[in-house]
């Protein structure tokens, strides 16, 4: 398969700084060398321009920290991945998790111009269907599934033009952490969401099969992977670690029937945030769970 890399080295939808440095810290663990060890012909297109929170006002319009600067690095990852031509797995490098916004956009709107019906599998920790209403950090990395199926801020949520997420094609695994009204909003849109109580539950095998069947009317599927979906003591290098995460196991086998599923078509990794890590561990983590979804095998 032909793999285009892209970093979106964006900090600015965190509430701490450091994760802008991920794209390089998942080059440094040898990200194109694994992918290339499987067969893959990898390309990196580079990063994404990014604003430097130094040279910005932190309030820019609309009232939301950075909307402004968020925005046009979504718009431009957006742009870049809908570029690409179909067949071509886009592997997307954040960055916080606002990143999605662009990335999912991208690939939805890729060689069709109105926008795919695509799955969305989201592996995290948190939820991210905070509004800037519901929000209680402000922290736009909180809200990026909300704005993808039409609510929230207009600037955010207009970026695929009319296209938007459907609610019922988004199922999310990993889940610990929610807030208040981002759990009203998640009944309300009716979102899958797999906590970790039903990780332990079922297993992750059974809520593989069930989000397959979940999503099995959509064209193509996007993973998006935050590295706090694995527990602290497996990626310590987040900015929002919540205890009681998905094991090494549990991510790399999601990943390896993810890849046997032959469906996946593109995939983030985001949230790394290498000030905060051990000797570069989360993203040599997050690699490894890229090279799963990839198609690596343990024989
Ligand atoms: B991440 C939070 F309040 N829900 O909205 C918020 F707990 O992309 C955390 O999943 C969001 O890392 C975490 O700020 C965003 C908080
Ligand atoms: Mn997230
Ligand atoms: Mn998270
Ligand atoms: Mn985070």
């Amino acid at each position: 398969m032909q793999i285009s890399v892209l970093g979106i080295p964006m900090d600015l939808g965190a509430g701490r700084r450091g994760v802008d440095m991920g794209p390089s810290a998942l080059r440094n663990a040898h990200l194109a060398a694994r992918l290339r060890e499987l067969g893959h012909t990898v390309s990196d297109l580079g990063d994404v321009d990014v604003a430097i929170p130094e040279t910005l006002d932190k309030l820019e319009t609309g009232g939301l920290v950075f909307l402004d600067s968020i925005q046009h690095a979504c718009r431009s990852a957006a742009e870049s991945v809908a570029a690409l031509p179909e067949g071509v797995f886009p592997l997307t490098l954040g960055g916080d998790h606002s990143v999605s916004m662009g990335t999912v956009t991208g690939n939805a709107l890729r060689g069709k111009p109105g926008g795919a019906r695509i799955g969305l599998i989201w592996v995290d920790a948190h939820t991210d269907y905070n509004t800037p209403q519901s929000s209680p950090s402000g922290n736009i990395h909180g809200m990026p599934v909300a704005h993808l199926t039409g609510l929230g801020d207009p600037q955010l949520a207009g970026l695929g033009g009319g296209w938007h997420m459907r609610p019922e094609d988004i199922v999310m695994i990993g889940i610990r952490s929610v807030d208040g009204r981002e759990r009203d909003l998640m009944r309300e849109a009716g979102i899958k969401a797999y906590t970790m109580k039903d990780v332990d539950q079922l297993g992750m095998t059974r809520i593989y099969e069930e989000t397959l069947e979940r999503l099995s009317g959509t064209e193509r599927l996007h993973v998006s992977f935050d590295a706090d979906a694995l527990d602290p003591t497996v990626c310590p290098g987040v900015g929002t670690p919540v205890p009681g995460g998905l094991t090494y196991r549990e991510g790399h086998l999601l990943m390896e029937l993810l890849c046997e599923s032959g469906r996946v078509t593109s995939m983030d990794i985001v949230e790394v945030n290498p000030i905060l890590d051990t000797l570069n561990q989360t993203a040599e983590v997050m690699v490894g769970m890229a090279a799963s979804l990839l198609g690596q095998r343990i024989m």
